[in-house]
């Protein structure tokens, strides 16, 4: 069931792991044309401004190595997509290689000198397209993810959520190859973005992304601020629902 914002106030506890661990490691995620990008963007440039050291990146991507299979992966107008299709499993290992790039030499430094990474899609895209929507059992999916990852995982996520058609309609840049899957299997990606939000409560919020940028930001903002001035300084986090 899709979570909106509520007026309640959640805590998330760390898990011990986490909380051992300097800084603090947020993700957005979400189908194309939620928005996530233009919010990860404000919301590190609000949190520089606030004076915290903040890492903004994105996934695949985010390293020399990372940006390069961003663009072979993407790319629709590489002649071997159509001559030689990736295979789901082709698609797994490109994603698990950038990550792994991403996460030894630019997150976990990033984290232990106690910055703020806000990183534009992460492990829960991999279980949503190449798990939900491309059908690679997830388990293997975690297993491979917790290998390639170091057993790194986000304390808070961002789930930005709309309509599959809305998405589609809002997507302002030319259509990468993802883009161009039918719409049943942008469908699919976003059940199992929902899904993982259920199954991970205490860590998704999803956040209902068919409103203004301006509103959405804002929104961001009055969750995060208690978290921050109290949950950096005790290693527990408080998030207040609006
Ligand atoms: P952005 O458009 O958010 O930058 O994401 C790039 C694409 O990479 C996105 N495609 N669409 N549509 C989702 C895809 N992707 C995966 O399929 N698996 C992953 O693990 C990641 C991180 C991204």
């Amino acid at each position: 069931m899709h979570r909106v914002a509520s007026q309640q106030t959640q805590k998330i506890a760390l898990k011990a792991s986490a909380s051992r661990r300097k800084g603090l490691f947020i993700t957005c995620e979400g189908i194309e044309g939620s928005g996530k990008s233009t919010q990860a963007r404000a919301l590190a440039r609000y949190l520089q401004s606030k004076g915290w050291q903040v890492l903004e990146t994105r996934e695949p991507g985010g390293t020399p190595v990372g940006e390069w299979i961003r663009e072979m992966f993407l790319r629709p107008d590489r002649n071997w997509h159509a001559t030689d299709p990736f295979t789901p499993e082709c698609e797994v290992a490109l994603m698990l290689a950038a990550r792994s790039q991403h996460v030894v030499n630019q997150l976990l430094p990033a984290l232990q000198q106690g910055a703020i990474v806000i990183c534009d899609r992460f492990s829960d895209s991999t279980l949503a397209y190449q798990g939900f929507g491309r059908g690679i059992p997830l388990p293997v999916l975690q297993r491979l993810i917790r290998w390639a990852t170091r057993g790194l995982t986000p304390d808070v996520t961002f789930l930005f959520d709309l309509p599959v058609s809305r998405g589609l309609q809002r997507r302002w840049h030319d259509a990468d190859r993802l883009d161009r899957e039918p719409a049943a299997f942008h469908q699919r990606v976003r059940k199992g973005f929902l899904t993982l939000a259920q199954q991970h409560a205490r860590r998704i919020h999803t956040i209902n992304a068919d409103r203004s940028a301006r509103t959405i930001s804002q929104h961001l903002i009055t969750l995060l601020e208690p978290l921050l001035t109290d949950g950096l300084r005790t290693r527990r986090l408080v998030i207040k629902r609006l």
